[in-house]
């Protein structure tokens, strides 16, 4: 075996070196967002969660009770809830109200939903998450599929021909630029089909002394996360970053209407990637994420591009965060 990294033999995911060269070797160096997301990143995600200055997933919440009744009351019965991004089932457990739980009388579910196919890129959360099901509603039909959402996805058989709820919350569209997430909704509106309805949580755009806290917390939070990429190129391909020479930079880009992150170098420094070198500039950042913020009437118009009619919206006083319940444009 050559011996390029010492006497330690280490397997290299090359796909991961490749990503990461291709976007380190941009004139803006980028990483993608999709590498936060490892076991210490999903962990992280959790905390950041549940920050005070993160709003969005305490605010969604707090509405999705009263969203839950008015969506499954509009619903036909037997419908399928197909989440996409579902890492776990919280979101979910709102529309699954009722869905296929231990009765004590079996012969009188009247639930709207039958079953559920979250989709996610991490089969063993999948996994575990079916299992929780399992027992908490041992009647729902519960088929995971592991993929990346932004890939077409076939719905199993067993579902075919139950009406169809799509659910993609958490704002999680907002990390897709606006040309993927307009691809996302055409995607979805072909997989959903006529007849579907599609629940989407969506970021607002409001002023950047709320947003930059959720995205740069006092407790350092976000900053762990963001760096926490660095930590994993240098477990899993075998990097050299020394991530204390990089700062956690969150910054509003108001003419594109996001948040970007950013890794700052704090000193002119080279960094070895798999036996390639990447040299920074003091002050050069890489840029790990955008998270879009919509305005109501730019979303629902991106929505229309992409043939779905917004049929209702629901928001928090503050007009921070909103769901929107979309139907296919033009289909019965
Ligand atoms: C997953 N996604 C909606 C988060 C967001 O707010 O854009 C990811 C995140 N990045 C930093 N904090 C949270």
């Amino acid at each position: 075996m050559p011996d390029d990294f010492g006497s330690a033999a280490r397997i290299v995911d090359r796909g991961l070196v490749d990503l990461a060269l291709s976007g380190l070797s941009r004139r803006q160096k980028t990483l993608p967002a999709k590498l936060f997301y490892d076991e210490e990143g999903c962990r992280l995600f959790y905390r950041i969660t549940e920050l005070p200055e993160y709003y969005l997933t305490r605010t969604e919440r707090a509405l999705l009770p009263e969203v839950a009744t008015a969506v499954l009351t509009t619903l036909p019965p037997r419908a399928v809830l197909v989440e996409y991004g579902a890492s776990d089932e919280t979101k979910a457990a709102y529309l699954l109200a009722g869905s296929g739980q231990k009765a004590t009388d079996a012969g009188t579910e009247t639930s709207a939903i039958a079953a559920y196919v979250p989709i996610d890129v991490a089969m063993p959360a999948l996994l575990q998450l079916r299992a929780r099901l399992a027992a908490s509603h041992p009647r729902l039909a519960v088929h995971p599929i592991a993929g990346d959402f932004m890939d077409p996805v076939k719905l199993p058989g067993a579902v075919a021909g139950l009406p169809r709820l799509g659910f993609f919350p958490g704002s999680t569209i907002g990390n897709l630029d606006p040309a993927d997430a307009m691809r996302f909704l055409a995607l979805a509106r072909r997989t959903l089909g006529n007849g579907a309805h599609f629940l989407v949580g969506v970021d607002l755009r409001k002023d950047p002394s709320l947003l930059l806290p959720a995205y740069d917390d006092a407790a350092g939070v976000t900053a762990a996360f963001n760096r926490n990429m660095l930590v994993r190129l240098n477990r899993e391909v075998g990097a050299n970053f020394d991530t204390a020479a990089f700062a956690h930079r969150a910054v509003w880009n108001d003419v594109d209407s996001r948040i970007e992150m950013h890794l700052v170098s704090r000193k002119a420094q080279a960094v070895s990637i798999a036996g390639q070198v990447v040299r920074f500039d003091r002050g050069e950042t890489i840029h790990t994420e955008n998270s879009y913020k919509y305005t109501a009437g730019r979303f629902v118009a991106m929505a229309a591009d992409a043939g779905w009619n917004c049929t209702a919206t629901w928001s928090d006083p503050a007009q921070l965060f909103a769901l929107f319940l979309l139907q296919p444009i033009g289909a019965g």
